[in-house]
């Protein structure tokens, strides 16, 4: 959207709201007790996110960019405010009910649409290339997500469907690429819609490494399982080895099944697993230990970033491991086209200069780093958005999944979340550092 300006750009935003709609609509088009009931302590109930996602537009869009005075009494208003009431409690709240939730939001966009009609795009900082807007757009497409997730935590009768992820595909001639030693420029300050913990753009040194050309599949997640990966402490961090005795985890969320016969619980249905697919519903303990078991480690997020965006020809980062054009169904499984991700090897239009496949979409990947602010970060808009998050307690995700909108995610994108989180859409690849004689080929 850089180039984009005037009515294009007004027309690009209202467009990229309406489709981030059409998306909330369909993960709350459930009966009223669906959407009252919390399917997990982790989770919000559905109806706490659709009225938190207006409350956000509003709170941005109509009071902030536009001036205006509250539309629900303060009482309301701040029960939706994620900072003051934890997920396990929201559901005993006196939340807004399903109806006036719906008349809510819908009231909060009709407003929005007029204002977005008028007000200059220019000017103010929060309003530079429609920021203000891209920002609420990536909002509800988070949330969106994060219903998606609530969806696959339900128990009961299917209630989403999509066709399946491709499978026919060629896997690539490697299973490992090399990323040659050297600076690249990690993070951004061009990108119009990127958050403030992707700004500023640095330059970074990344020593050779070696990153895997795909995601662990289930088949290679399946013999670590067999190998006894579960049962044995030399491949676990040490709180890693805690949890997994503690909670009992013998194999990623969802599956069900023993020894050679695996099944998945995807969406309400149980369906045999498929080995050629990307894992998921793994936790970044369960991801370092698969590592250490196959010989290897995560990336961190820099050599994430650089198998990603770094062009060798030219020597510049793009905006997508395949160029700087916004992502087509050609390039990624993401926005929920599919409700699983795809066979390795899927998406060839899609891998980047290195010849690194399938970095965007599928599943969130995990890497080694904890979440800081880059050098020279500034909290903007508000610090409540990464700012109050960075420090050792949570690890980093790069990539998306297929549950993730093209408007909410790039390569200079970064998610984040505990270690022990595997309800969201995240598996891992692995990387090792390169030897003297193998970084000068
Ligand atoms: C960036 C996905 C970690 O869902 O907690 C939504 C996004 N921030 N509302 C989250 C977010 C405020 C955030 N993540
Ligand atoms: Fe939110």
């Amino acid at each position: 959207p850089a180039e984009l300006e005037g009515a294009e750009l007004r027309e690009r935003l209202a467009g990229d709201l309406i489709r981030a709609r059409e998306r909330t609509k369909r993960l709350t088009e459930v009966e009223d007790a669906e959407l009252l009931h919390q399917h997990s302590p982790l989770m919000s109930p559905l109806v706490w996110d659709l009225a938190h996602i207006g409350n956000q537009e509003e709170l941005w869009l109509l009071r902030d960019v536009d001036g205006r005075d509250p539309l629900l009494p303060e009482t309301v208003d701040q029960l939706y405010d994620a900072f003051q009431h934890a997920r396990s409690e929201r559901p005993k709240l006196p939340l807004l009910e399903p109806v006036p939730s719906r008349r809510y939001v819908d009231d909060v966009r009709g407003k929005v649409l007029d204002v977005l009609e008028r007000i200059p795009l220019h000017g103010r900082p929060l309003l530079e290339k429609g920021f203000a807007f891209g920002m609420i757009v990536q909002h509800e497409q988070q949330h969106d997500e994060t219903m998606l997730a609530t969806h696959q935590l339900r128990v009961g009768q299917a209630l989403l469907t999509a066709p399946p992820a491709p499978r026919a595909a060629e896997l690539p001639a490697t299973r490992e690429v090399l990323i040659p030693g050297g600076r690249f420029t990690m993070g951004t300050d061009i990108e119009p819609w990127a958050l403030d913990n992707e700004r500023p753009a640095h330059a970074v040194d990344v020593p050779a490494f070696f990153i895997d050309t795909t995601p662990v599949s289930n088949a290679d997640y399946l013999s670590f399982i067999q190998d006894g990966g579960y049962q044995d402490p030399r491949w676990w961090h040490p709180e890693g080895w805690e949890h997994v005795k503690s909670a009992g985890l013998v194999a990623p969320q969802f599956w069900v099944g023993a020894g050679e016969k695996w099944f998945r619980k995807v969406f309400g249905r149980t369906e045999p697993l498929r080995l050629d697919q990307a894992v998921v519903h793994v936790c970044w303990y369960e991801a370092d230990a698969y590592a250490r078991w196959s010989g290897r480690r995560l990336p961190t997020e820099a050599e994430w970033e650089k198998a990603a965006r770094f062009d060798p020809a030219t020597g510049r980062s793009r905006r997508f491991p395949w160029g700087d054009d916004d992502p087509t169904s050609e390039h990624a499984n993401l926005g929920q086209q599919h409700l699983e991700p795809a066979a390795a090897g899927a998406y060839p239009a899609g891998r980047s200069a290195h010849g690194v496949h399938q970095l965007m979409g599928d599943v969130w990947e995990w890497t080694s780093s904890t979440f800081r602010g880059y050098p020279g970060f500034r909290a903007w808009p508000y610090r409540e958005y990464s700012e109050v998050f960075f420090g050792s307690d949570y690890r980093v995700l790069r990539g998306g999944s297929f549950g993730s909108d093209p408007s909410a995610v790039r390569a200079t994108f970064r998610n984040w979340d505990y270690p022990i989180r595997r309800q969201i859409f995240a598996g891992l690849r692995t990387a090792r550092s390169a030897t003297r004689e193998e970084a000068h080929v």
